[in-house]
């Protein structure tokens, strides 16, 4: 018998920031309950669907007593009866209800809430694990991680101007072994930030506070810790994410912290000058989302060493994958799915990028909670990538924590991806 959705309840929850944020319960008409959470974040581009919020004095205007009353009113209405297994058709229903690209009706936040719990339903009702339910039987990989190390840019305060200086354990034999090399190079980056005393506490995804001097003195401070960990860079790589539509303005790059303003041509330069000098393997949001002849220019100069990946760039969608495709620009997608509204969408974006052998990267915000699920769609989806911030504070550790008990689950079939989870033909940063 199918079971269909009979009751939606939402409700405000905290965020890892303090903040409040949607939960969503779908129950079914045989008892089984989904549940999903609205993450949310900082760094956003402008073309995301919204985060609604209801403005005015209380909570810093970010309560979402209008995102709740949408689920109430308009979501739960709309979407109670229909069978649970006709996911799709639940997706579209919720899209049909904002047809806007940002979602600024009905809210992001509440769409994204409501589509992740009629996952979890559907799964729970079909008695599986998520991302087996969605792999339904195809071949799946725990991903590669990407782990922030150093927090900046609007994660810290701008201290620093580039927001992600991530890790990459792309020579790990395993997810638990890619772990152990994140929690060996994360330690010793915070004993030399100590030793330098520098050690301040750590930035809203839970990497170090960013207290240096120049942009790239935080890059190399990275490559140290990589080698005092005792790794080579063909074991664990760089990856940044430079965030760079925070600080172009009047169309100039413009660091703070150094006190300067580049070009878009300058600042390539000033990129590549990184990448020559450190094991760099990924690049996300190089320059700004409506820098198109930047992001060409820069894709086609690094596009066959380095995973170029577009996050406010592509916002997770599939029309602008492949308009970025077709203009050369990126060989990477960010898969975020409160940017876009629903699961279902950011499936599309991440079929698009298939389409044209572009890296996958799941992504979480830095506004998260408990919630795994971003896990189980990287998993079930065989992704190949995950970015769920750094290596400490418990709303990003239940996430790394997650993959280690499906790669447990999967026992001998547990495949790690690995560098195979990056884009064919880069170079390898162990020469750099
Ligand atoms: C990003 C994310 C995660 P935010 O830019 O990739 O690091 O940040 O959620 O603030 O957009
Ligand atoms: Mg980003």
């Amino acid at each position: 018998m199918a079971h269909l959705v009979q009751a939606v309840h939402a409700r405000r929850i905290w965020d890892s920031r303090g903040r409040p944020t949607v939960e969503v319960e779908v129950g079914l008409s045989n008892g089984v309950v989904g549940r999903g959470v609205a993450p949310a974040g900082a760094s956003r581009g402008s073309r995301e669907a919204v985060d609604l919020r209801d403005g005015g004095e209380s909570l810093g205007g970010m309560d979402v007593q209008k995102a709740l009353h949408n689920i109430r009113a308009h979501i739960a209405p709309a979407i109670r009866g229909m069978p649970i297994a006709d996911r799709l058709s639940i997706d579209q229903r919720l899209m049909a209800l904002d047809p806007s690209a940002t979602r600024h009706e009905i809210g992001g936040n509440a769409l994204i809430a409501t589509s992740f719990a009629v996952l979890d339903a559907a799964a729970r009702d079909a008695s599986l694990p998520i991302w087996k339910y969605l792999s339904a039987g195809a071949e799946v990989r725990l991903p590669l991680p990407e782990i922030q190390i150093f927090g900046g840019g609007a994660h810290a305060g701008r201290r620093v101007d580039i927001q992600d200086f991530l890790v990459m354990p792309v020579g790990a034999q395993s997810f638990d072994e890619a772990m152990v090399m994140t929690a060996e190079v994360y330690r010793t980056a915070g004993q030399l930030m100590q030793e330098q005393g520098r050690r301040a506490g750590v930035a809203d995804e839970g990497g170090w506070w960013p207290d240096f001097d120049s942009n790239e003195q935080a890059l190399e401070m990275l490559a140290r810790a990589i080698t005092r960990a005792g790794y080579r860079f063909d074991q664990v790589a760089i990856s940044l994410d430079i965030a760079a539509s925070e600080f172009r303005h009047g169309g100039f790059y413009q660091l703070g912290l150094e006190g300067r303003r580049y070009t878009t041509d300058e600042w390539i330069e000033v990129l590549s000058g990184w990448i020559d000098r450190y094991p760099i393997l990924s690049i996300e949001d190089p320059v700004a989302e409506d820098d198109t002849p930047g992001m060409q220019a820069f894709t086609q100069r690094w596009g066959d060493h380095i995973q170029i990946v577009g996050d406010d760039y592509l916002v997770t969608r599939a029309e602008l994958v492949n308009a970025a495709a077709e203009q050369g620009a990126c060989n990477a997608v960010l898969l975020k799915p409160n940017q876009v509204g629903t699961i279902s969408e950011t499936f599309s974006a991440m079929q698009a990028a298939n389409r044209f052998g572009w890296g996958k990267v799941v992504s979480a915000r830095s506004g998260e909670t408990e919630d795994v699920m971003i896990v189980h769609l990287a998993i079930g989806w065989n992704a190949g990538q995950l970015k769920v911030g750094s290596f400490a504070r418990s709303e990003r550790m239940a996430k790394w924590n997650e993959a280690l008990r499906i790669e447990e689950a999967l026992g001998a079939h547990a495949v790690y991806a690995g560098r195979s989870g990056l884009p064919g033909c880069l170079r390898n940063p162990g020469q750099a």
